[in-house]
Parts: C-alpha cells; structure tokens; sequence
C-alpha cells in the first residue's frame, strides 16, 4: 500500500519506462521505436531511510518497512496530444488523480534510440511537454468558466465569486505559463496538472550529460532536475548482488542509486517528514505533512486509533537508537507524553495509547 502516487510523463522514447523500471524493479517492456503501449505500468517503490535502520538494529526489529511512493508510468505524450485529446482519456486520468508529476526528459545521445523530433534537445522537449499540460489545464478552465456563467446565470454566488480568478488563470494559460505562476489561491476542486508539485528527471547517459542537464536546470529552475542515468540503472536493479551493484555506481561515480534519490526528492517535494513505529515486530517509516499533529499520525496507522486518541509517547529517533529499547529510554527521561494537537517532528518515534 504505497503513501502517494505520482504520475511520469515525457515524450515518447525518453526513458519513462526505463526510469520506471529503475524506480520500482518492475521489469516492464521497453522499446526503442516508442511503440507505445495502451496501458499504464503502475509500481510501488521504497523511500529508503538511514534512520529506520539504525533503528531496527538498536532495538531488534525483525522487519523494516520503508514509506513507499506509487509510481504511475503511461505511455508517450505526443506533441499537439492535449488539443487533439489524445491527451485525454487514461493518461490525463492518471495524472488528474496522483499527487505530483514526474517530467522525463531525455538528455541521452544515442543513435539507436529514435526520437520523435529526430534530434536531442532536452529544454525544446521539456517545453513541449510542459505545454501540452497547460493545454490541458486550459481546457478544463474554459470549460469551467462556461459551466460557471450559466451557473451564474441562474444566480449561483459561489460561480459568479470565482469567475475573476478563473479568468486571470485562463489568462496565465493562455501566455503558455503553468497555473502555479499566478500565485493566488484557487478554486479547491479544480484539478488543474500544472499546479500538481513537479520533478524533473534527467535521464542522462552513463557520463551523465553535464552539458544538457545544466541547460535543463536554467529552464527548469525553481523546478528541481534530478539527473538519473536510467538505462544504466535499470541493469543495475536486476542485478541481485548487493555488492555487484555497489561496484557498477561506483564506476559511474555515484555512492547511491538515482532512483532512491528520485523517491526522495518527491518526497520532499510534497513537503511531507516521516514519523516512526518500532517494536519487535516491526520498524516502519509512516510519511506525514510537516506540521501535522499527533491525531493526524495516529490516524495514517489505523483511523481507530485516531478514534480512540489518549496520548501518544513520543522518542526522538536517535534517542531511541541510543537507548535501545523503549523501556530504557523511558528510564532515561527521553520519552515525552504529548496530547492530540502535538506537532509531529521529522523523525519522531511514536507510540499512540488509544481506547478501542
Ligand atoms: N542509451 C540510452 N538508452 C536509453 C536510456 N534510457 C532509455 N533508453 C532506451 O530508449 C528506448 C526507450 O526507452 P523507454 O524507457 O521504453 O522509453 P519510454 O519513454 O517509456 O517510451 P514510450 O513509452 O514508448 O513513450 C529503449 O530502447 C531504452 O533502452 C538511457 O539512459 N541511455
Ligand atoms: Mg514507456
């Protein structure tokens, strides 16, 4: 059961399927042509965490269990798809209903590998995707904008109120600017794609493009551009040797995985901080939004145990490293008592007590 899904789009032939595969060990079909298949390869991938380990070892947990992302990988946008509606259907769906898009882009050089413009040009390629989804949003704001004048009509305040923001966001769109440049707060049952949190992946040869992945980021700023060499990765995720792989990173210079640092930075990306769950049975990582309180932690575990709130005690995570155990960490005076409206911190070891 993954924590949030995100959606990966890119032009056909960049390497969605690659980084995919990468990101989750799913080992779906890719292909060289950007024959693009009908349906979406949807995967679960792991949000490694120092902290849970070393907790698990100080306290002897039998299984680790990492937050995880959903990761959701369709088939090839093609340019001009969002005004033909190809861009409609299932990959519009997908992207509509995850919490964060994944953009890839290729930064590759390779002859054997065709692409759709004949030539490689991350930042044109970017763009044009980057469009397609403005198109996107355009649409769904004329129409609502038609929807809410003949609501107007009618003498519906809510659709007359919101008529101004909805045509200054049209406007925006219409510059080919993504919704989130207006910076005013917008309707909250618009379910607009360029407001959604975005990430963009390099997807960059062994050598790692330093070249394009700079002009990437000139473009992309404040948008983050995380380089992955996903080809090279996706072998590597097949291999079964831990240390094999460690070796074949360190051949390209790198200490970890890309994708692990893909799954973290979309996590970042959503602004959500991670509490813990550890005893004998288990170390698990639970994801929250920063801020969130100690009801709303109790509820990610079992909204029962929301229900039933009394208190939740609460260890810093390397306090309960140091202690080892949650009764020595008592003893110690490390264990707080804290009451339902408690902010939860990154890295917090809870315990709720709850009436069932
Ligand atoms: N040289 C090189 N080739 C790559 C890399 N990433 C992907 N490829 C190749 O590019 C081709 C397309 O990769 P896919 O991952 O299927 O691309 P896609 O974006 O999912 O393609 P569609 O789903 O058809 O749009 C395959 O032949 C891959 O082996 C890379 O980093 N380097
Ligand atoms: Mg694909």
């Amino acid at each position: 059961m993954a924590n949030l899904e995100i959606g990966i789009v890119g032009l056909p032939n960049t390497g969605k399927t690659s980084v995919f595969n990468a990101l989750t060990n799913a080992g779906a079909a890719v292909t060289a042509y950007g024959a693009t298949s009908a349906s979406a390869n949807v995967g679960v991938a792991p949000v490694p965490d120092r902290r849970l380990e070393d907790l698990a070892e100080a306290v002897g947990s039998r299984e680790i269990i990492p937050a995880s992302v959903q990761f959701v990988d369709v088939s090839g946008l093609a340019r001009g798809g969002a005004k033909g509606g190809t861009l409609g259907g299932e990959l519009l769906g997908h992207l509509r209903a995850g919490d964060a898009i994944i953009h890839v882009v290729r930064t590759f050089p390779d002859e054997d590998v065709a692409h759709v413009e004949g030539r490689v040009d991350p930042v044109a390629d970017a763009e044009a995707v980057d469009l397609e989804l403005v198109l996107a949003d355009h649409a769904l704001v004329e129409r609502r904008i038609e929807r809410g004048a003949k609501l107007a009509r009618t003498g519906q305040k809510a659709a007359r109120d919101e008529a101004p923001v909805l045509e200054r966001l049209l406007a925006r769109l219409d510059e080919g600017l993504p919704a989130r440049t207006l910076g005013e707060p917008l309707p909250a049952d618009l379910d607009l794609l360029t407001t959604k949190p975005l990430l963009y992946v390099a997807n960059t040869s062994e050598s790692g493009d330093p070249e394009a992945v700079a002009r990437l980021r000139e473009y992309a700023a404040p948008v983050q551009v995380v380089p992955v060499a996903a080809k090279f990765e996706a072998e590597l995720a097949e291999l079964d040797d831990p240390e094999e792989r460690a070796a074949f990173l360190a051949e390209i210079g790198q200490d970890q995985a890309g994708m692990p640092r893909v799954a973290a930075a979309a996590f970042g990306l959503l602004d959500l901080i991670q509490f813990f769950t550890v005893g004998p049975k288990e170390a698990r990582a639970w994801p929250i939004r920063r801020g969130g309180s100690a009801v709303e932690a109790a509820g990610k575990i079992h909204s029962d145990i929301a229900r039933g709130f009394i208190r939740a005690e609460v260890i810093p995570w390397q306090e309960l490293v140091a202690s080892g155990s949650h009764t020595e960490a008592a003893k110690r005076g490390v264990q707080r008592v804290e009451g339902r409206d408690y902010t939860v911190s990154d890295g917090d070891v809870i315990n709720v007590r709850f009436n069932v």
